[in-house]
């Protein structure tokens, strides 16, 4: 039997949090990230043990049912995954319906998972249904999508604009936009359940006054959703107060879609006769 610490998925994992944390999205505690683990990962690793202990999760998701993730730990500190994942990090499979968890590995110190547990398996439950491929959802607090929640209309559509504008990449790595949630109650099942909505027509999801959320197939993928759209974030902290001169117009944006094959979320540009009427 393999040692689980070499396994390629784990060491990727600890690194992703490590990275999160030097970019300040993570302090203290803040911030859990969870990975489903599509089943052989495990096999050279735990051959048919039993599971370590059985821990309550206060919420049903049947379509969860013996699916097996790997998840950070509640009030474990992103600054220290990668010295120690046996303690901060825990692989855990669901088990009467999602109603329990099974500790297969980790959580060394007697912790558990994640206390954004219902956030984080009720949006794998929604993203599954919506691409077979999805993997990851990630939720941190970085510091000018926070910010941004302070002074720009928390609208959808409007919020999501202003990210496109602030950089080119922007419509083109979401272009499904940004959902956003107002301040809630976080640690619930009630903000599990709303964000799990949300992320049916986004992959990235904004608690306003809190942080983010974000899913993907890969833990690269999803670093790099929030990653753009925390940079975009920065950009128009560093512009809003000031005269805006001139910005990416939505016929340009109809460009990149072309270009790049995208679809931008739909009613989110203006049409593009429109934008040739105003041309003229
Ligand atoms: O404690 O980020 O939302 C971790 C959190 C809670
Ligand atoms: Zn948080």
């Amino acid at each position: 039997m393999s040692n689980i610490l070499d396994a390629r998925f784990l060491k990727e994992f600890v690194q992703i949090a490590d990275e999160m944390y030097r970019h300040g999205w993570d302090e203290r505690n803040g911030g859990n990230i969870s990975m489903l683990l599509d089943g052989n990962e495990l096999d050279a690793f735990r051959p048919d043990q039993g599971p370590i202990r059985r821990m309550p999760t206060g919420f049903s998701a049947p379509v969860l049912e013996g699916k097996t993730f790997l998840v950070t730990g509640t009030g474990k500190y992103f600054k220290n995954m990668l010295d120690d994942p046996e303690s901060n990090v825990g692989i855990v499979r669901l088990s009467d319906g999602g109603r329990n968890a099974e500790l297969l590995w980790g959580f060394s110190d007697g912790g558990s998972f994640t206390s954004e547990f219902p956030a984080h398996m009720m949006s794998h439950a929604a993203r599954i249904g919506i691409d077979p491929l999805h993997r990851v959802v990630m939720h941190c607090h970085p510091t000018n999508l926070l910010a941004m929640t302070y002074v720009h209309d928390l609208d959808e559509r409007l919020f999501t604009r202003t990210l496109w504008q602030m950089s080119t990449e922007c419509v083109v790595v979401f272009p499904d936009g940004v959902n956003v949630l107002p301040w809630m109650l976080c640690g619930t099942n009630e903000i599990g359940q709303a964000t799990a909505e949300k992320m049916k027509t986004a992959r990235l999801v904004v608690w306003a006054q809190h942080g983010i959320y974000g899913a993907g197939r890969t833990l690269d993928e999803c670093f790099g959703l929030i990653e753009t759209a925390e940079k975009a974030a920065e950009i128009y902290l560093k512009t809003a107060h000031l005269p805006i001169r001139q910005t990416i117009t939505d016929a340009q944006m109809h460009q990149l879609e072309k270009r790049f094959g995208v679809r931008a979320r739909s009613g989110y540009l203006a049409p593009e006769k429109a934008d040739f009427r105003k041309k003229d």
